[in-house]
């Protein structure tokens, strides 16, 4: 795409403290012309938008520029990372990549840089570290977080840049992500936008102290309040504070009190405020006071020549950028996921030559013994891999299942976490953005529900709408009969997989388990792995190096028979196998047993083939019935074969409760052994 050439006013992108003190007057005509170009963009924006040109909404960074500009300028842009909140606008096009490309962003065309798959401002350049934002307010602070421990585990002395307003700072990441930022001694720069409001709501409905800056106390951090009144003063304060977390490698609270001058969006007209306000606000605008400062200062024609060059520039660039053809909806589904890989070189053996390498060809493992085996083997191997998760170092997690990694790997690679699973989360996403590839474990499955917004809205979606990989393991230790009650017992995966975008494979075998491992983590997509924790202990199965590893993506055909076709997953693999055996060797009758393995996305050409022979189709799992996957499976798996079937499809699934404590009721609740036999013998009437 060929854009307007960038006039020489917008060709350096830095500011240092050092160019104040060297060159005053032309280090703030710099600051200001940025400024200028923020605005008159925003303004422009909001004419587009209101001339139907522009689709969707635009909160405008008008107000904001006097903070978003300077830091832009003073962020070290070839190491630091930022994620920019819905007032950045003039942060964005000082970060990087040209006007044009900002502004494709909004008319969502050809240029957008999100493939208008995202609109508005929720863009960023991932390749330059500026991580593009979610709606989801506080969502990317511990991205964060994540991406500048990531910079600073491979040697650079990164900055991160995390913004969140007066409104956000009420939501549970900013403090999950503040206190992360501490604990771990990451430096980023968490800067509150305090306008006064948020949408309608003002700061008094949102919190009672009045000085939100003072909550840094609270998380071990240094806090100060920024006035954005006068760029200059910002660039001095901020400058130093950059300065300062970049040595001390601690994490700052700055809260900047800035300017809302446009309402909340396009759309807003402000009559939730008092008669006046919005006007009162108006004019409050920094921008004519400090360019009325720099024009007294002898300035002037110096101004005078920006903003007509700005003026120029704003409008060569939207008559480019609207010329761009519109997007075309090619490649959007082969988008989701970002592309298959080659496999890794792993060392042909069980273990690695790392610290408890032992050449066995097989040894005999429970599921928890080979999971940590396989962890051992991609800590040694893969220099960019680190595990993740609460209580996981010293204590070995809360089913030991990575015992003894903390001796041999150490921290940070195995890293013991505050209970924090949004921002823990947040913090290996943004890991994997950088090329980090963290394995998170969650102690049971059910506590990922805390981390919802961060799997299913940010990870998950990350490549469709950034283009940008996120390579991370998810381990979900599910599922119940072990009297855990509702808290500890779930099985999610309907849950989660009805989002696009995440893979997930559910291991029955220690070797299965081993396997998975191998495939998720060098997948380049968001991984969960299902560890059904009734089997971590179920008997020692041989373990091998299985050369064939990523097969654990296609089912497994357990057994082979031609009455009907069994599909299942998880620990019902086992009980359908001792169900099938039961009725091959009561009744003569004999089925195809197949064990799914891979969730998403589903291999299926196999079994429905087996249904073509068979006739007859019955799903077993362990979630509960209702929008549960079984659901998904019947349908796909017939809608084929629909008029040759023998027999309606049988679901065998748990109740529609939450899953209940005692044994009694428990055995109720879910499927069982007996239950299938039962069911079955009942269907085959
Ligand atoms: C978690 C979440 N809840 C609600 C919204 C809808 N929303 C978008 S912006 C906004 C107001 C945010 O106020 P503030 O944090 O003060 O930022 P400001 O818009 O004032 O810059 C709301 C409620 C959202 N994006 N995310
Ligand atoms: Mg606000």
């Amino acid at each position: 795409m060929s854009f307007p050439t960038t006039p020489a006013l917008f060709s350096r992108r830095d500011v240092r403290l050092a160019d104040l003190a060297a060159d005053r007057s032309a280090t703030l005509l710099q600051v200001y012309a940025w400024m200028q170009l923020a605005r008159t963009g925003d303004n422009r924006i909001l004419d587009l938008f209101r001339q139907g040109l522009i689709r969707g909404t635009v909160t405008g960074g008008q107000g904001n520029e006097a903070l978003i500009c300077p830091l832009a300028l003073l962020a070290d842009k070839s190491v630091d990372v930022v994620s920019f909140s819905h007032r950045d606008f003039g942060g964005h096009i000082v970060w990087s990549d040209h006007f044009c490309d900002h502004l494709a962003q909004y008319f969502a065309n050809a240029g957008s840089p999100t493939k208008a798959r995202e609109g508005n401002i929720h863009h960023g350049d991932p390749k330059t570290r500026s991580l593009p934002m979610i709606s989801h307010l506080g969502i990317m602070l511990s991205n964060v977080v994540g991406a500048v421990d990531s910079q600073r585990r491979n040697g650079r002395n990164a900055v991160g840049f995390a913004f969140f307003g007066d409104g956000s700072s009420s939501t549970g990441d900013i403090h999950e992500s503040m206190n992360l930022a501490s604990v771990l001694g990451v430096p980023v720069i968490f800067v509150i936008e305090n306008n006064g409001y948020a949408y309608s709501t003002p700061t008094c409905e949102q919190f009672v102290s009045p000085n939100l800056f003072e909550r840094a106390r609270g998380y071990g951090m240094e806090g100060f309040e920024m006035d954005c009144a006068d760029p200059e003063n910002v660039v001095r304060q901020l400058g130093a504070a950059i300065d300062r977390a970049r040595a001390t490698a601690r994490p700052i609270l700055i809260e900047a009190k800035t300017f809302r001058l446009r309402g909340h969006a396009a759309y807003d007209t402000c009559d939730y405020m008092k008669p006046g306000e919005a006007e009162a606000i108006l004019a409050g605008d920094p921008m004519p006071k400090w360019r009325a400062k720099l024009a007294a200062a002898g300035l002037g024609a110096q101004l005078d020549a920006i903003d007509a060059e700005v003026r120029d520039y704003v409008e060569t660039c939207i008559k480019a950028a609207m010329a761009l053809p519109p997007i075309s909806p090619e490649g959007m589904e082969a988008d989701l996921f970002a592309p298959d890989t080659p496999p890794m070189p792993w060392t042909p053996s069980l273990d690695s030559g790392g610290p408890s390498s032992r050449e066995a060809a097989t040894e005999n493992l429970t599921m928890a013994q080979a999971i940590n085996r396989v962890l051992r083997k991609i800590l040694s191997e893969r220099p960019e891999s680190l595990v993740l998760g609460q209580d996981i170092g010293t204590y070995g997690g809360a089913f030991k299942v990575t015992e003894g990694l903390l001796k041999d790997f150490g921290r940070p690679r195995v890293l013991s976490t505050p209970l924090c699973e949004s921002a823990s989360t947040g913090y290996a996403i943004g890991m994997a953005c950088i090329g980090h590839r963290p394995i998170e474990e969650f102690q049971f499955a059910d506590f990922a529900t805390d981390a919802t917004t961060q799997i299913v809205l940010n990870a998950a979606t990350y490549h469709f709408r950034a283009g940008q990989k996120v390579p991370v393991v998810f381990r979900f230790p599910c599922g119940g009969g072990l009297t855990f009650g509702s808290f500890h017992s779930q099985e999610l995966e309907s849950a989660y997989l009805s989002f696009p975008g995440l893979k997930a494979i559910y291991p029955s075998t220690p070797q299965d388990a081993f396997n998975a491992f191998l495939a998720a983590y060098e997948d380049d997509n968001p991984v969960i792995i299902f560890e059904h924790k009734g089997l971590y202990r179920r008997g020692k199965h041989p373990v091998k190096w299985d050369p064939n590893y990523r097969e654990v993506w296609q089912p497994k055909q357990v057994l082979s028979g031609d009455f009907a076709t069994i599909v299942t997953y998880g620990e019902m693999v086992l009980h359908c196998t001792e169900a099938a055996k039961y009725f091959a060797e009561e009744y003569e009758t004999t089925f195809d047993l197949f064990d799914l393995r891979a969730l998403s996305p589903l291999k299926l050409d196999a079994i429905k083939a087996s249904v073509a022979k068979t006739g007859r189709l019955i799903i077993v799992h362990e979630g509960r019935r209702t929008h549960g996957f079984g659901a998904e499976l019947v349908s796909r798996l017939t809608e084929e074969h629909f008029s040759q079937l023998k027999a309606a499809p049988l679901r065998i699934a748990a109740l529609d409760l939450p899953v209940p404590f005692a044994p009694e009721l428990e055995k109720v609740y879910r499927p069982s052994q007996e239950k299938i036999i039962d069911a079955i013998a009942a269907w085959m009437g």
